[in-house]
Order: structure tokens, then sequence, then C-alpha cells
């Protein structure tokens, strides 16, 4: 990363930081971009504001045509998790989107089909997860008009769901998207650590909070380099290991992590020997990312990817019973893992805490079947949780 930028060049970046339409975005981005001396060190830093401002562009040249109405990109979102489908085109996104919820996206083997994003629920045993097909990723270089708004759809979602054609490249096809994602600040593996700036001239002066550490640095250098940027008040969060190279990425690009599954598609049309082959191949170059070979023709595979998606999640289902009643609700309550007792009662009633006197769990976190426990009880994948407050009928 650069450190080295001239203070025109920072105040100028502090601008882009500051403007609010796509406008003023991609003006300060040029600015930005003139101020910047072009070496070695500042490589890397004026790629990505280029790249940036030709997405900008592409987003202004695309909402002007817009401008006339017409379906909107945005999704809402429903059930427990929003997972967006992401893949080339004809990699059989609809399909299986078609043969996993209980929506219609139109199929038809012409290239572009999917022209706007199509909401639909999957069902994991008792949890509605929501999939939205979309139309084509393509790759970087050829020009489609939805590209930014694709990539938007991707940045909101709890999950990526990414669909690979076994009949065509498919090891470069994730490869490809892995780095245009990445390239975009997307990440599909789950980094070591990450830095969330909060600015605001409600925080005085520039507050860290640690949830891991910094591995090259100091508060006071974060508060330096901070201060380079002409930024005096903000609230710097700071997740897992992390060095001063992030905090500065991080004031360039909000980085965020999308858990991912990938399916193998069309797997009817390959023999097993070539798919082991693949498939191997492929979990070797990402680990991190769970592989499923499917075929959406034949329905093969495709039972394993509810209960991949809901682990990718990383989400724990907690049933609510009422005291003295036998049954637990049917419905359960999806949190992140490792909430406590406490994150659930915001969810389920918030006056709950205050009148808070203790809990009993049955299931995977209880030591024995209605253990009494505190607020701060993490909880697991199948509890069950009954609260007993001091106020009778609250
Ligand atoms: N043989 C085979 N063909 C498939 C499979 N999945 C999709 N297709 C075909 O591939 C073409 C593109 O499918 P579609 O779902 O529209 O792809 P999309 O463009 O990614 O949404 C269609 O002709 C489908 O019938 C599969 O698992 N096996
Ligand atoms: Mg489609």
């Amino acid at each position: 990363m650069v450190t080295n930028l001239p203070a025109e060049a920072r105040a100028k970046w502090l601008k882009y930081l500051d403007a609010r339409t796509t406008e003023e975005k991609i003006k300060a981005l040029e600015e930005f971009l003139s101020a910047v001396p072009k070496h070695k060190g500042t490589e890397n830093l004026v790629a990505w504001a280029r790249k940036k401002l030709s997405e900008l562009r592409e987003e202004l040249e695309e909402s002007k045509k817009r401008r006339g109405g017409g379906p909107s990109f945005f999704v809402e979102k429903h059930g427990a998790a929003q997972v967006v489908l992401l893949g080339y085109t004809l990699s059989g996104k609809s399909s299986i989107f078609n043969a996993l919820t209980n929506a219609k996206s139109k199929v038809t083997g012409i290239p572009y089909t999917t022209m706007f994003p199509v909401p639909g629920m999957m069902v994991y045993e008792d949890v509605q997860i929501q999939l939205v097909d979309t139309p084509p990723f393509a790759p970087e270089g050829v020009k489609v008009s939805w590209r930014g708004r694709l990539l938007g759809l991707a940045r909101n979602a709890d999950a990526l769901l990414l669909v690979l054609d076994v009949t065509r490249d498919s090891e470069e096809q994730l490869r490809s998207m892995v780095k245009d994602l990445e390239g975009l600040g997307i990440l599909l593996r789950k980094p070591r650590g990450r830095v969330q700036i909060e600015r605001s001239k409600a925080y005085s002066g520039i507050r860290l909070v640690k949830m891991g550490k910094i591995v090259d640095g100091t508060e006071d250098d974060v508060r330096k380099l901070l201060e380079s940027y002409r930024i005096y008040n903000a609230l710097v969060k700071i997740y897992g290991e992390v060095s001063l190279d992030d905090v500065e990425k991080s004031l360039f690009e909000a980085v965020v992590y999308k858990p991912s599954v990938a399916l193998l598609n069309k797997i009817d049309l390959i023999s097993q020997e070539e798919l082991d082959k693949l498939t191997n191949r492929i979990r070797e170059q990402f680990p991190d990312i769970p592989l499923i070979p499917v075929s959406a023709t034949t329905r093969q595979g495709l039972e394993l990817v509810p209960k991949a998606v809901f682990n990718s999640l990383d989400l724990i289902r907690v049933y609510t019973k009422e005291p003295n009643s036998r049954e637990p609700s049917k419905e359960p309550l999806v949190i992140p893992k490792g909430s406590t007792v406490e994150d659930a009662l915001k969810v389920i009633r918030e006056e709950f805490i205050k009148y808070f006197k203790y809990a009993r769990i049955w299931g995977p976190s209880a030591k024995y079947p209605g253990e009494k426990v505190g607020l701060d009880h993490v909880l697991a994948d199948g509890d069950i949780i009954e609260i007993r407050t001091q106020i009778r009928g609250i």
C-alpha cells in the first residue's frame, strides 16, 4: 500500500469519501487520480482508483438510461438470510434456482435470458433461506450494463452461491470470479482480520475498539495514519489480526467477506472419472470454498445444497419455550453463531433484558437439561430457551 501520498492527494481522497452522488464521486475520484504521483508505490492504488472510476461511470450511464422506470435490481430481504446466485451465462443458475425454490425463473438456453434478479425461498429443515437468481456475471473486460448493480447485489447479500458449468472451463470460471470480486473488496475467503472505520463528527477524536490486534503498530500509529488523511473523528473497529496497511486500505475500499458455496453444475454431461479429477483440482485451489457437484437436470447433488448454504452462513436456531409449557416454538429464532442469551433477547423482546432473572436451557449448549444460565451464556444450534423475568406477565 501507499502511505506516501502527498497531502493534496489525501485531502482529495477525503473529498471522495464525503461525496454522496455518483456524479460527485466521479468528479472527486478524477481529481484524486490527477493528484496521485504515479510510481511503483502507488501502482495498486492507481489501478484500483481507475477500476472504481470506470464502475462509477458505468453506473451513472446505466442510471440515466433507467430514469424512465422499469424493474429494480434491489431485492428486499426475507427469511433467515439472502443468498445471491452468481455465474456466467448459461451455467445453469436459473435451472438450479427453479429446482431449489418455490419460484420460477425463465430458462431458454439462450444467453442473457435472465435480465433482472428473481427472489425465491429455499427450505433447509425449518429455516427459510432466500435465493436470488441473477443476470449473468461477465468476465472483466466484457461490458454488461448491469455489472455495477449485480456487484451491489452481491455486496449486500449474506452469502453467495457460485454456479460453475462443468462443460466449460469451470476451474477458470471460479478463478476469475474470485479474482474479480476480491479485486473489488468482496472477499470469498475469510480474511485473518478486518477493519471498519466509521467517520462521524459525533466522535471526539479517534477511538479504537479492538476485537483483535494490530500486528505491526500501536494505537498511536493508527491515529497518526488517519490524521495524515485529515480524519480526526472516527470510530475504528479492529477484528482479528490486522496490519497498518489493512487500516489504510480500509480507507479506500470497504472490504466485505461473503461466505460462499460453489456448485459444479451439469455433471450429467461428464464421466465420473473426469468429475473426480476436476473436483480435486478445484478443492485444492480453493480449500475455503465448499464445492458441491450437482445437476439441475437430474437433480443429483441438489439435496446437499441447503445444508451447505446454511452452514456457510454461521447461523444457529434457537427455540423459545413459555414457562410451564411443554412444547417449544415451532419456528426457530435464527441468529448468528456465538450469540448469547442477551443477543437472543434483543431479538425476542428487548424488555426481557431489563427484568431478566435467569434462563433455562435444553439442548446442545446445556450441561444438563434445564440448566439455569445468565445473560452471557453462549447458545448453540438447536437450543431450547425459557426466560424467567422478575415481573410476571413480561
Ligand atoms: N445437461 C444439463 N443441462 C443443464 C443443466 N442445468 C442447466 N442446463 C441447461 O443449460 C442451459 C442454461 O440454463 P439456465 O438455467 O438458463 O442458465 P443461466 O443462464 O445460468 O440461468 C439451459 O438450456 C438448461 O436446460 C444440467 O444440470 N445439465
Ligand atoms: Mg438465467
